[in-house]
């Protein structure tokens, strides 16, 4: 049982509009198929489903100034932002099930400009098998869904770095990368330069997943929000494998995690 959980709420964004395959836009109901609203529940909290967003469908366009579908993004990422502004203004935590990662920058947009209006620290985790630090400049697709943590950082279009409020969004010292497994070599160059704290899956091999926890939380306290996002391609595809861009090697269930026998 979860004690002094604050009441959650879930919001779809049903959309692969930052994609490069179609899909994404499943996952609202796919969540919901699998039982997550029970699965909360049974864990003793109060669960209100809000049901879906509504936004632009996805045109299928080749990129243009180095962004696909640029326009359609902005309008998704402004919907959902307004809706979990509005479910932590109500003192409500808001479970966002997207849709594909570009989500990420209206979501933790939300929570940025929440915790600066609220004096609170905001921690994000980003669970991820990519560092999804790319901009127009390097990104070779351009697919916005490999951008998010790069425009959270101010990196970017100006339509989607100022979401907030406030350029950049985040400080890249609020984030913790756990998972990562698949850096495009130019985007390397510029998550070394912001100095983002990745914990690789080498890194998770090495120390276990709980020394990669202590180490990510640390420093955390009552003044404090921690943001997970969550995208399924963390895990390894032996246990997820309905996602475009799997990539071997990720998290997988841990055998010994069973105490009593
Ligand atoms: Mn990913």
């Amino acid at each position: 049982m979860v004690r002094n959980a604050k009441p959650v709420s879930l919001i779809g964004a049903p959309t692969d509009i930052g994609a490069g395959a179609r899909g994404a836009s499943m996952g609202p109901e796919a969540l919901r198929v699998a039982g997550l609203p029970q699965a909360l529940a049974a864990r003793g909290l109060d669960v209100a489903d809000r049901g879906n967003l509504a936004g632009p469908l996805n045109p299928w366009q080749p990129p243009h100034d180095g962004y696909r579908h640029l326009p359609e993004v902005v309008a998704w990422n402004r919907a959902l932002m307004q809706a979990e502004l509005a479910e932590l203004e109500a003192g409500r935590m808001p479970i966002l099930l997207g849709g594909d990662h570009c989500l990420g920058i209206g979501s933790i947009s939300a929570v940025a400009q929440y915790c600066r209006e609220h004096g609170r620290k905001l921690r994000v985790f980003w669970l991820d098998a990519h560092a999804d630090f790319n901009t127009a400049e390097i990104s070779p697709s351009g697919n916005i869904h490999g951008m998010p943590v790069a425009c959270l950082c101010g990196h970017g279009p100006e339509e989607l770095i100022a979401l907030s409020g406030q350029v950049p969004a985040i400080s890249a010292d609020a984030v913790r990368q756990i998972g990562i497994r698949s850096v495009d070599p130019k985007e390397k160059r510029l998550v070394h330069d912001v100095g983002l704290e990745i914990y690789d899956m080498r890194y998770i091999d090495e120390i276990g997943m709980r020394g990669v926890m202590e180490h990510a939380l640390d420093g955390l306290g009552e003044d404090s929000h921690l943001h997970v996002s969550f995208d399924v391609d963390f895990l390894d595809p032996s246990i997820a494998p309905a996602v475009a861009t799997t990539v071997p090697g990720g998290p997988t269930i841990a055998k010994r995690s069973c105490a009593w026998k």
